[in-house]
């Protein structure tokens, strides 16, 4: 049976893999002054303390064919995970780079999945292709277990500063939500954008939103994890709660990397679970 490796971008939060062959296309993070690549060389902190004091634009670019390529290498079978397609271009440079690779060496195949989210619910999805290939599944038995995988996405952000001013929620929607400059709730809808569920007031109320919403969005205790951005107390706390609520979960928190950090700006938990 042919090898199989797994390629995502850096959406996922995964610098390596254990086990299995992995490789991950870095998005970037540009302002005028400097530019940080997404990569497993990135030092997070500074880049998030840099764009604190930084006053002008900054803004993200994905991953473009060659970038892809660079991470296809030389693999037989390639199963490769995305960002949503709905807020960014990485699924379709995926999809090219696809093309162009398939074309050049027929006897090679690359499944792309466009997550329709970012962060810990990719790293969900990723968790089960290492799994499957651990144990032995072929090619299409994993694509097909991960089409019918189904997981969800919570997001609690202090600030929707980084997306309003990417365009990637119209800064009049923000507005008309309110959510410029305050805390909102919600979840990856399901064409991969941005659903505002709530506008929690305090940390205690958010948590509990979250748990709320997961039991409202079908949380069936399985697999959790939880990406914080300089938020690690409250991950853990939010942690505590989730096994409380939840019998025969298992759940895990970790820390952002650089593009969901900048996107997810300090204080911000993602909220990756099965259903
Ligand atoms: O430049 C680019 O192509 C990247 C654009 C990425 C925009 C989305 C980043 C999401 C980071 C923040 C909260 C969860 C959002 C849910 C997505 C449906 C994570």
């Amino acid at each position: 049976m042919q090898p199989i490796k797994i390629v995502a971008d850096s959406a996922a939060d995964l610098t390596a893999l254990e086990g299995v062959d992995f490789a991950f296309a870095p998005l970037k993070i540009v302002t005028a002054e400097r530019e940080f690549i997404d990569n497993e060389a990135l030092n997070v902190q500074e880049m998030t303390d840099f764009l604190y004091r930084y006053k002008g634009r900054s803004s993200t670019a994905c991953p473009n064919v060659d970038d892809w390529l660079a991470a296809f290498g030389d693999a037989e079978r390639i199963i490769c995970i995305t960002i949503t397609g709905g807020l960014s271009g990485s699924f379709n440079a995926a999809c090219t780079a696809k093309q162009l690779y398939e074309d050049r060496y027929p006897a090679r195949r690359v499944h792309v999945i466009d997550s329709l989210s970012a962060g810990p619910e990719i790293t969900l999805h990723i968790e089960k292709m290492r799994e499957m290939i651990l144990a032995g599944h072929s090619f299409d038995e994993i694509v097909t277990v991960l089409s019918s995988y189904k997981t969800e996405l919570l997001f609690l952000l202090e600030s929707l500063h980084n997306f309003a001013n990417n365009g990637r929620v119209s800064k009049a929607a923000a507005a008309a939500a309110g959510v410029l400059g305050i805390r909102a709730l919600g979840r990856a809808s399901d064409e991969g954008t941005l659903e505002l569920l709530v506008k929690p007031r305090g940390e205690a109320k958010s948590l509990a939103a979250i748990v709320q919403n997961m039991k409202k969005y079908a949380c069936c205790g399985g697999k959790v994890l939880i990406a914080h951005c300089y938020a690690e107390e409250a991950a853990n706390r939010l942690a505590e709660m989730i096994r409380a609520a939840f019998s025969s979960v298992t759940v895990r928190v970790h820390a952002c990397r650089g593009l969901c950090s900048f996107y997810a700006e300090p204080g911000g938990l993602l909220i990756g679970y099965e259903v």
